[in-house]
């Protein structure tokens, strides 16, 4: 239910943001079509990466031409057909995709509802090393670990842990109760996106109870910590900078 009176769980900040399902407001995006789009993190508000979640309609299309930009897509609803340079595959709830900057890559056949999150940013390249190639993915064949030993923290790192890759992408599941098991402060920035459950959510002096469907960016140095609580374990999708020098 939307939120009454003008209140909002929302917070949009200078370094760190939460943006909750009842506050969304549709985008148009060049080469989507079909489909309601709202961008949830990005430079508009500090952030070096953009995320995105893509809702279509049936017979709504993406096509989205190459460019300096990489595009990793995380089905989180639905199933849909998903091209990169014309490999295609099918991605259903939980699979993913991930298009290297200089690839076109083109989603089609949705079915009604089918819903995804991109995380799009700016590919850093390192000399001597290769650029990553094309990937496609299913979260249910990644192996999950528990973090920092806890079994009631489990994370999944969804790309490989290469140094051409500038940009990680994980799962976290937390049992009820699980949590971080320390304040976080690092370099590098994230986007999340709340997949089920809910929790509460530090970001740097600020306490945020969140659920299912908000959405959370992180500035580099925000300081990070998240119980879980409720009857159901909580996982979030998010994003995070990683393998390239501060200077
Ligand atoms: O990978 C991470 O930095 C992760 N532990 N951060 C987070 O979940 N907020
Ligand atoms: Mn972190």
């Amino acid at each position: 239910m939307p939120e009454l009176f003008g209140h909002t769980r929302a917070h949009v900040g200078p370094r760190h943001a939460l943006i909750t399902a009842d506050n969304h407001v549709n985008s148009s995006i060049p080469g989507v079509s079909g489909a309601t789009a709202v961008v949830l993190v990005s430079p508009a508000m500090g952030a070096s990466v953009a995320q995105t979640l893509l809702t279509f309609e049936s017979g709504g299309a993406a096509r989205i031409a190459a460019s300096d930009v990489q595009t990793f897509g995380y089905v989180m609803q639905g199933s849909a057909s998903v091209s990169i340079d014309g490999k295609k595959r099918t991605l259903r709830s939980g699979g993913y995709f991930y298009c290297p900057a200089g690839s076109e890559w083109g989603l089609s056949g949705p079915k009604r509802g089918t819903r995804l999150t991109l995380f799009q940013k700016k590919y850093a390249a390192l000399p001597g090393v290769k650029a990553p190639g094309a990937l496609f993915g299913e979260e249910s064949r990644v192996k999950g670990t528990p973090f920092l030993g806890d079994p009631a923290a489990n994370l999944q790192v969804l790309l490989p842990d290469l140094p051409g890759f500038d940009m990680a992408v994980n799962l976290f599941a937390y049992q009820p109760g699980g949590h971080l098991p320390f304040v976080e402060i690092h370099i590098m920035e994230h986007g999340l996106v709340m997949l089920s459950g809910e929790g509460v959510y530090r970001l740097e002096d600020s306490w945020y109870p969140v659920k299912a469907g908000d959405s959370i960016w992180m500035a580099p140095y925000c300081a990070q910590w998240f119980v879980a609580m409720g009857k159901v374990p909580a996982r979030y999708l998010y994003y995070k900078d990683v393998n390239r020098a501060a200077l």
